[in-house]
């Protein structure tokens, strides 16, 4: 007997940082989040976040969230057919921007929920073991000197890879921060670096250029994601891999990149990529192109669905969740190891959930 959604809440919070995120395109100093929880006619609850950088959308973000939350309320819990409802409902609008994050944070609670009713993880309730992944510590813009430290405390962590942020003023920084990064990783972790789209073309084509020979395990959205004709042209003058997704508004937008042959290596946002139902259909692409499929954030839901990924290659681990959450991640060994507990395995705080609250 299908389980029913009898109500969906959802939560705004300013969530804490060990320290801002800062990117060559803007500062996050808490991470704003939208926890949002399925109630079901069983004693089942389904929890996911959505996010959103910016404090002053969070609110926008909520509603959108809410209002996607009232066409579902009352159906059954089967999340493809909740997904093919909204895209359905929605499609004079368009499911783009804060309404398709909003879609890919529900999708995300429901596929929980649905889990959760199998008592199963999410990987193995979708037909996949848990396995450990490969993962990489991700954290903003560091200089020379600052970005020591980083890496000191990114091989303590276990982590097999440090991604950091490029696009200061001047090339000669970003390479100073590079260098010095690389000597304090040494073999032990793989460097990459992420220009958040911060690059004018002839800037990118440049410093990429200037950037081919130091080893990088990917250059990342060096200019904006959606000049892909731009991507694919420094895609094809370098052969350090160009890395591009988290801005994949939707599996049609992943297809359109990997048509247009925009980048080497693909990295979806769960939210972005319209959930676990987008992430599926983007995880098909990827295999089909033969691209390997890193994530974006989300570590918790990405644990469970990288084990589902065919062509699975990177977790990022940039914790937005972690100081509202019981459970801490596992890295070990440069590994993610995936929790072994139902659905994607989120129980939060509700005192911390209380102490931030938006
Ligand atoms: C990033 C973007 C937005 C928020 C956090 C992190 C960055 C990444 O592009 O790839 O981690
Ligand atoms: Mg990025």
């Amino acid at each position: 007997m299908t389980m029913k959604i009898t109500s969906i809440h959802t939560t705004p919070v300013l969530a804490p940082l060990p320290r801002p995120v800062r990117t060559a395109s803007g500062t996050i100093g808490q991470f704003p989040l939208v926890l949002i929880d399925v109630h079901t006619d069983s004693d089942v609850v389904g929890r996911a976040y959505a996010q959103v950088y910016l404090p002053e959308l969070l609110p926008a973000l909520q509603h959108a969230v809410s209002n996607l939350a009232d066409m579902a309320t009352g159906l059954p819990l089967a999340p493809r057919d909740i997904h093919a409802h909204l895209l359905r409902r929605c499609r004079l609008f368009g499911m783009k921007g804060l309404l398709g994050v909003a879609l890919g944070g529900l999708d995300m609670a429901l596929w929980d929920a649905w889990a959760r009713a199998r008592a199963e993880p999410l990987a193995r309730a979708l037909g996949a073991e848990l396995r450990p992944i490969k993962a990489y510590h991700s954290v903003g813009l560091y200089d020379a000197k600052e970005v020591v430290a980083i890496a000191q405390e990114t091989l303590a962590a276990g982590f097999a890879g440090l991604k950091i942020k490029a696009g200061f003023p001047t090339f000669a920084e970003d390479l100073a921060a590079i260098r010095a990064a690389k000597q304090a990783l040494g073999h032990a972790a793989a460097l990459m670096i992420d220009y958040n789209q911060s690059l004018s073309f002839a800037e990118a084509m440049a410093r990429c250029k200037a950037l081919d020979d130091e080893g990088l395990a990917w250059i990342e959205e060096p200019i904006l994601a959606d000049d892909l004709e731009g991507c694919a042209r420094i895609a094809e003058a370098i052969t350090t891999p160009i890395q591009m997704g988290e801005n994949f508004h939707g599996p049609s937008e992943m297809r359109t990149a990997i048509a247009a042959r925009a980048s080497d290596l693909v990295m979806p946002d769960p939210q972005f990529i319209h959930g676990v139902t987008g992430w599926l259909e983007a995880s098909a692409l990827a295999r089909t192109a033969g691209l390997p499929m890193s994530s974006h954030t989300f570590v918790e839901a990405s644990a469970q669905l990288l084990c589902a990924t065919p062509t699975a290659d990177w977790i990022e681990v940039m914790d937005a969740a972690g100081g509202l959450r019981h459970a801490p991640l596992q890295i070990k060994d440069g590994m993610l190891l995936p929790w072994d507990t139902p659905g994607i395995g989120l129980e939060w705080r509700e005192d911390m959930i209380a102490r931030y609250r938006a």
